[in-house]
C-alpha cells in the first residue's frame, strides 16, 4: 500500500480528494451502524462516478457491495474510494475485498486502515495479492476516525467513546429546590438530545434518575424527523434503539420503570448479591459489576459495554452524582451542555456533585469544540483537554 498526501497528487489523480470526501460524506448519512463503523464508497471510471454506497446498519450490505450493486458492471479501469479499509473476513456479510476483486476494480483508495483484528491490514493484503493497487490518502485519516470515534476507541482502547449530556440554567442549576425541572431547556434542545440518543450504542443513567424521573431514554420517532441533517432514511435509524444501561449498585430498579417497560434491551450494572441469571423482565440483563469507592466501578461498566455488548459510542444522561462520578474518573470524552437563558437561584439543584477540589490545578478542564444556538438555548460541545 502506498501512502500519499493531497499535496503530492499529480494532475492524473487530482480528483482523488473530491471522491474521498464524497465517500466520507456518504458514510455520514446514517447516525450509527453500531456495532459497525460508518463507511462510504465511491466507484469512479475515468473521471466519472459510476456507483456510490454507504453502510446503513449491521447485517446490511457493506458500502463497497452497495456501490458495486449501483454501478452495475465494473472493470479493471475502475477505482474504488472507501473511507475504511475493505474487510477481508466473513462476518454477517461476505468479504468486501473479494467483492471488489470479483468486480474487477483496479485501484482501491482508502482513508484509514480498519482496527478490527479480523481485518487490520488483511484487506489491503488480499487486494494486493490479487493485483489491485492500494493507496491510502493520509489527509483523510482524521476524518475517517472522527466520524467513528467509538468504533476506533473500542477497537484500540477497549472502551467506548463517552458523551455526557448536561442541561442547565444560566447559573448552572438543573431543578428548583422543590424538584421542579420540567422543562429547563426548550423543545428544540430536547429534540437535539434525540439525535444524540439515535447515534449512541447505549444510553447510561443512574438509579437515582430512574427513581426520581422515571425516564424512557429511548429514541422517539415523533421527535426525530426524517431527512434531518441530510440523513438518508429515517426508517432504519428509527428502528435503532440504544441499549439502556442503569448503574444501580443495590439493584433497586423497579420492574415498573419505563426504562424497562419500553421495547429494547436493558443492562443493569449492580454490585449487590443476586442470583446469577436473575432478571426483572426478558429484555433485562443484570451484570455483576466490580466495586470502586462507594459504588459501581465505571471503568468496569465501560469495558463491559465495549467487550460484552460491542458498544461504540455511549451517552450518559444522568443526575449530578453519576455525571460527576464519570467526570471525576476522567472517563468523559465529550460534554454536550445545553444552557437555558434563565436563572434558577442559588437554592436550586447543582449540575454536578464534584467535591473537595483544593486548587484550580485540580479542576476538570475541557476545550470548547462547538458553540451553537438551539432555539432559544445555547449548546456547547466540549472535548477532553489533551
Ligand atoms: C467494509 N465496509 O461498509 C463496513 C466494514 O459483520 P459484518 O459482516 O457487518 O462485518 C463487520 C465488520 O466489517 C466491522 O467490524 C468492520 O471491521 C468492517 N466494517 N467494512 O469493508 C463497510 N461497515
Ligand atoms: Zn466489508
Amino acid at each position: 500500500m502506498k501512502s500519499i498526501s493531497n499535496s503530492s497528487l499529480d494532475t492524473t489523480v487530482i480528483d482523488w480528494p473530491v471522491h474521498m470526501q464524497r465517500a466520507i460524506d456518504l458514510a455520514q448519512r446514517v447516525r450509527t451502524a453500531t456495532p459497525n463503523p460508518r463507511v462510504g464508497c465511491v466507484l469512479v471510471k475515468g473521471f466519472e462516478v459510476i456507483g456510490e454506497g454507504w453502510h446503513v446498519a449491521a447485517g446490511e450490505a457493506h458500502a463497497e457491495v452497495v456501490a458495486i450493486g449501483n454501478a452495475g458492471k465494473t472493470n479493471t479501469c475502475t477505482e474504488a474510494f472507501v473511507s475504511l479499509e475493505p474487510c477481508a473476513h466473513t462476518g454477517r456479510t461476505a468479504p468486501c475485498s473479494e467483492a471488489l476483486i470479483a468486480a474487477g476494480v483496479g485501484k482501491v483508495i482508502i482513508a484509514s486502515l480498519d482496527p478490527n483484528p479480523q481485518v487490520a491490514g488483511k484487506g489491503v493484503e488480499q487486494l494486493e495479492q490479487a493485483g489491485v493497487e492500494v493507496y491510502q490518502l493520509v489527509d483523510f485519516e482524521d476524518q475517517s476516525r472522527e466520524m467513528n470515534p467509538g468504533y476506533f476507541k473500542r477497537r484500540e482502547e477497549g472502551i467506548p467513546y463517552v458523551r455526557l449530556k448536561l442541561a442547565m440554567s444560566l447559573d448552572g442549576r438543573t431543578a428548583l429546590a422543590n424538584g421542579q425541572s420540567k422543562w429547563i431547556t426548550n423543545k428544540a434542545a430536547r429534540s437535539d438530545v434525540q439525535k444524540l440518543r439515535a447515534s449512541a450504542s447505549a444510553v447510561i443513567t443512574g438509579i437515582n434518575t430512574v427513581l426520581t424521573d422515571d425516564p424512557s431514554l429511548n429514541v422517539r420517532s415523533a421527535e426525530l424527523p426524517e431527512n434531518q441533517d441530510g440523513l438518508e432514511s429515517g426508517a432504519k435509524e428509527l428502528a435503532h434503539q440504544p441499549i439502556r444501561v442503569v448503574v444501580d449498585s443495590q439493584l433497586r430498579t423497579p420492574g415498573t420503570a419505563k426504562i424497562i417497560c419500553n421495547e429494547g434491551s436493558v443492562k443493569i450494572y449492580s454490585t449487590a448479591d443476586f442470583t446469577v441469571g436473575k432478571s426483572l423482565a426478558d429484555n433485562v440483563e443484570i451484570v455483576k459489576a466490580t466495586v470502586s469507592g462507594e459504588g459501581v466501578d465505571l471503568q468496569f461498566v465501560l469495558e463491559s459495554l465495549a467487550s460484552d455488548f460491542s458498544c461504540n459510542e455511549v451517552l450518559v444522561e444522568a443526575g449530578p452524582t453519576l455525571s460527576g462520578a464519570f467526570i471525576e474518573a476522567g472517563l468523559v470524552d465529550e460534554l454536550i451542555v445545553y444552557i437555558a437563558p434563565r436563572l434558577l437561584g442559588s437554592d436550586a439543584k447543582p449540575l454536578l456533585e464534584i467535591h473537595g477540589l483544593q486548587s484550580l490545578a485540580e479542576s476538570h478542564q475541557f476545550q470548547v469544540s462547538h458553540l451553537d444556538r438551539i432555539g432559544d438555548d445555547i449548546r456547547v460541545i466540549l472535548k477532553q483537554a489533551p
